[in-house]
Formats: structure tokens, C-alpha cells, sequence
């Protein structure tokens, strides 16, 4: 048995601001007999998920209590306020395990309480993640005496899900949620639509489902071996499951944003409706515009007539009936401006606009259509094309290009910006170079290289530093058919990037490796597919 503390740090994941071994040492023994939860108002949706959680795993039978002196030792108690009104934020907490006394989770506000109970989750022996009682209902479950106080270092700790290449069914999309909001995410990204296909339901252009969700079939291997499976590949979410993932990644201190990709990577839309492409740059072309069955670049663009801004603007108006949340992405990469140099109809937009390159179409086009969020109180989330486009100022900068340049350039243009630069946390990459890992577009993330990974990029100036509000990791889905593989890439690389955006800065890689070890049998209790430092034999 390994001890609890490895070099004086708590074994969790991520690494808490602080934490020791009581004073007292020893451990704290919950026993089934009497066990109870005691929550406040405003922690009681925490103590609701805490007590399915352990019911589930135990086998015994909980109580969530109000707070009041007589809780007793066999308790975890969970409030907000602290008793000496010291400052923590509102997603800070501090928990005390001590013999004698049970559990004490005390909070800034209800985010902090639900990070709490995930860091006690974490302390207690990993058959507690487990789903039913493995082994027979335990009498007693046993953590270390510790005292934590912890709050995370950046309020924008995103994992990024891509469904638009390939479809995750809404049922996985929870498992994600409860995985992420285990290692205290707080942002699902999720990239609804693309070239390939478009997943979300809107009711006023049926077609954009009833057509642009599926695709004729897929690549096999790399693009460049061309080979097709013959398959066709779709689906979408109805606005029910939406609803459904948005108020579980909820009660989970997670917000849901969702990015509708524009005016780039739109060809499915195009085959849903004709009329949205530059069909006066087409040149004679008879075939129709399909659903894209490549991955790469597409060439389609939307066009810049004012029916088509106001098309995209009533999409995001069913986007925002579903997802509350303040931040609303919009894409913006990748638009190639060919076809617009090939229609009259955009050259004759951009001389009215007094425009002198295509590009600044781009940022034109993108700045319409913010308005219609901004008419509602959301913000734009962007990828950092668009800052080349002069893009709106107010927008939020997803950097994930030229390392940390990119993120640079827009935190000192004061956007603020969520680093994602693609050599750290494009999880769509392989882990290593070995001949053994799966398919993937490009290689190699190590976990070393996620944890090394500093969101603040080089020669940032000290003024611009404040604009970096935190950082994501991305899975784009091109080499990504499944929910296996997906956490197969995700795992473990994404504990090495919780610790990223949650922990202080100056973490030793060596000591986070062990920690990880110790961690993985969490992993395995959740039954995660995680990628073995040792391939598995
Ligand atoms: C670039 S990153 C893209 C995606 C691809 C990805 C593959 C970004 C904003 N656009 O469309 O899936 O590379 O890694």
C-alpha cells in the first residue's frame, strides 16, 4: 500500500491550492450505520448528488439533513459562507476530514460546494465511483484526515467535444459531463455543426437536420489514401436531449457552448439549402453540393447576401432558446475566400462596404451576425481567424494557432482569450509516435506535454495578462468514430489538463505522474478507456 501523501501533496487530481494531512493524522471512518448528509439551501443540489452517488456505490441508505449542531462525526456537512467569512470565490472551497468530527465542506458559493464533494469523491476508496456495491455493501468507508483549501486558477476550463464529424449519442455526452466535472471542467464546448454534418434541430430550416445530418459515407485511413467505407454516417439531437444535456452539465457547475461554424465549414447547410452558397461562383457547375464525405478544407462558403446573415441569425436564435449560456460560439476559422473572389455578388458587397481583401469580409460577416447575441446579452467566442478578419472587439478569442502567438496578439488587442493552441491540447492527436497507437491526424501529445503546457503564452505583457481567462482542450472527431477512441484520447491526458487550468502554476511533472497512478484506478472504477502507459497486452 502506498501512503496517502506523496511528498507532502494529497493524492487528487487536480492538485488542490493547498493541502496537508491533518494535524491529528489518521483517518476518518463513515460508517453505513447512521450516515448522513447535512447541506444548506444552497448546497442541497450538491448533497443530492453526492448522496445518489454514494447510494449507488454503497448500497446504503442516505439522508440529507438540514444543518444543525447535532450532525454528529458520521456526516459530511456541506455549506456556503464561511464561518470566519474568510474570501473564498464562489467555486472555492475548503474541506476538513477529521476523527472524530467526519467531513466539513464549507464554500464561497454552490460551485465551490460541488467541487468540494468532487475532491471528497476522489479521497474515498475508488469503488465509490463504481455504480452499484462491486463487492458486497461495505460497512465502512475510510479517508485521510486532510485539510484542503483550494479555487481554481482560471474561470474557463473547457473540454471540446467535436459531433459534427462524427455523432456521440447523448447518453456518452453525459458520461463526458460527469468525467469532466469529476476533474472540476467547467465548459463543454460542443462543435454542433460542420462541413460533414449538422446536429442541431432548428425549426424554422428542417432541412438543415433532415439533410445536412447525414453524409454519404466516410473516409478509412489517412485523406490522402482516399479510400471511402460506403457507410452513411449521421444523426442529430433533438432539442429535448439538448435541453437534457445542458441541465445536467448544470447541476455540475458546467455550462454547455454551443458553436455553429461560420461563414467557413457550412457546406452541409448548403446542401440542406442551395440558396446560402456563391452558386454565381460555381461556374456552370451541375452536381449539387452534398454533405461533405472528405475531411480537409472545404472551398464552400456561405455567401454575403443580407438573406443569409439574417438566415444565421435566426439559427442562433433557436441556439440561444436552448443553451443559456453567456458564451456562444461562432466559429470563424478556416473560411477560404475563393469562392467570394469568384462571385460578382460578394465583390460587388465588399466595394460597397469599401473593402480591399476578402478576408475583411470575414470579420464584416462575422460582426453582423454577433449582433443578433449581443441583442440578447451573449458573447462571441471566435477562433483566432478572427482576429485576422478584424473581428468584433468584444469577442472572446479561442486561440488555437502558432503556439501561444496567437493568443499573444489577442490578449494584447485586449480580446479575452481561451488558449487552445493545438501542439498542447489538441487531444485528436496521437500520444505518442509509436507505430502501436490508433489512427490519428497528427502526432504526438504526450501527457508530459499537456502538463507542461503554460496558458500563459511567452512575452505576454504583464497588463494583457488578466485578458487570458482560461484555457480547453480540444477532440476534433475526423479519426474519432467512437465513444472507445474518444476516451481512449481524451484519457488520461485530460487529468494532466485539469490540473493545467484548475492548480497553481509550478507543478512537478514527476510528482504529478505518480499522482496519476494512483489516479487511474479512479479512472477504471468509472470503467474509462484511458490509453496505458504500457500498451495492454
Ligand atoms: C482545424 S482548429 C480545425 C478543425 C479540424 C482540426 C483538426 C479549428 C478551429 N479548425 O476543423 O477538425 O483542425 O485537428
Amino acid at each position: 500500500m502506498l501512503p496517502d501523501r506523496l511528498h507532502g501533496v494529497i493524492v487528487i487530481i487536480p492538485r488542490p491550492v493547498k493541502a496537508h494531512a491533518h494535524p491529528g493524522g489518521g483517518r476518518v471512518m463513515l460508517t453505513a450505520d447512521g450516515f448522513r448528509i447535512a447541506a444548506d439551501e444552497a448546497s442541497r443540489p450538491a448533497a443530492g448528488l453526492l448522496r445518489a452517488a454514494l447510494e449507488a456505490s454503497t448500497g446504503w441508505n442516505i439522508a440529507v439533513v438540514p444543518v444543525s449542531g447535532d450532525v454528529g462525526p458520521n456526516a459530511v456537512t456541506l455549506t456556503v459562507g464561511l464561518p470566519d467569512g474568510g474570501g473564498l470565490p464562489d467555486d472555492g472551497y475548503r474541506l476538513r476530514a477529521a476523527p472524530g468530527e467526519g467531513v466539513v465542506v464549507n464554500a464561497g458559493g454552490p460551485a465551490g460546494v460541488f467541487h468540494g464533494t468532487q475532491t471528497l469523491r476522489l479521497l474515498l476508496p475508488p469503488e465509490t465511483l463504481r455504480n452499484a456495491p462491486a463487492h458486497g455493501v461495505p460497512a465502512a468507508l475510510e479517508l485521510p484526515a486532510v485539510e484542503i483549501e483550494d479555487a481554481p486558477r482560471y474561470a474557463w476550463r473547457g473540454v471540446h467535444l467535436d459531433v459534427a464529424r462524427h455523432f456521440f449519442p447523448k447518453a456518452w455526452i453525459l458520461r463526458l459531463i460527469d468525467l469532466a466535472a469529476l476533474h472540476k471542467f467547467n465548459i463543454l464546448h460542443l462543435h454542433l455543426t460542420d462541413d460533414q454534418g449538422w446536429r442541431f434541430p432548428v425549426q424554422r430550416y428542417p432541412l438543415l437536420t433532415e439533410v445536412g445530418s447525414w453524409r454519404k459515407q466516410s473516409p478509412v485511413g489517412l485523406a490522402r489514401d482516399k479510400r471511402f467505407d460506403g457507410t452513411p454516417h449521421g444523426g442529430c439531437y433533438t432539442v429535448a436531449d439538448l435541453a437534457e444535456i445542458v441541465a445536467y452539465a448544470a447541476l455540475r457547475h458546467m455550462t454547455v457552448v454551443p458553436e455553429i461554424d461560420m461563414p467557413g465549414h457550412m457546406q452541409a447547410a448548403i446542401a440542406a439549402y442551395p440558396e446560402l452558397g456563391n452558386r454565381d461562383a460555381y461556374n456552370g457547375r451541375k452536381k449539387p453540393i452534398k454533405v461533405r464525405t472528405r475531411w480537409g478544407i472545404s472551398r464552400h462558403v456561405l455567401n454575403v447576401d443580407d438573406a443569409t446573415i439574417e438566415f444565421c441569425a435566426n439559427v442562433l436564435d433557436e441556439v440561444m432558446n436552448v443553451f443559456p449560456s453567456p458564451y456562444i460560439h461562432l466559429g470563424g476559422d478556416e473560411c477560404p475566400a475563393t469562392e467570394w473572389h469568384d462571385s460578382d455578388r460578394a465583390r460587388q458587397r465588399m466595394r460597397s462596404l469599401g473593402l480591399r481583401a476578402e478576408a475583411q469580409l470575414q470579420g464584416w460577416f462575422m460582426a453582423q451576425v454577433a449582433r443578433r447575441l449581443a441583442a440578447r446579452g451573449r458573447r462571441m467566442v471566435g477562433w483566432d481567424e478572427v482576429i485576422d478578419a478584424g473581428g468584433p472587439p468584444d469577442a472572446v478569442i479561442m486561440a488555437w494557432r502558432k503556439d501561444g502567438y496567437m493568443g499573444r496578439w489577442a490578449a494584447e488587442l485586449g480580446h479575452h482569450v481561451v488558449m487552445a493552441p493545438e501542439y498542447y491540447v489538441y487531444l485528436d492527436w496521437a500520444h505518442s509516435d509509436d507505430k502501436s497507437e490508433p489512427l490519428a491526424i497528427r502526432g504526438a501529445t504526450s501527457v508530459a506535454d499537456v502538463y507542461t503546457f503554460d496558458p500563459v503564452p511567452r512575452g505576454l505583457s504583464e497588463g494583457a495578462r488578466k485578458n487570458i481567462i482560461g484555457a480547453q482542450a480540444q477532440l476534433w472527431t475526423e479519426y474519432i468514430p467512437d465513444t472507445d477512441k474518444a476516451e481512449y484520447m481524451y484519457f488520461p491526458r485530460l487529468c494532466a489538463f485539469a490540473e493545467v487550468v484548475w492548480s497553481p502554476p509550478g507543478g512537478e511533472l514527476a510528482e504529478f505522474e505518480e499522482r496519476l497512478t494512483r489516479h487511474l484506478p479512479r479512472l477504471d472504477a468509472c470503467h474509462v478507456n484511458y490509453r496505458h502507459a504500457v500498451p495492454v497486452p
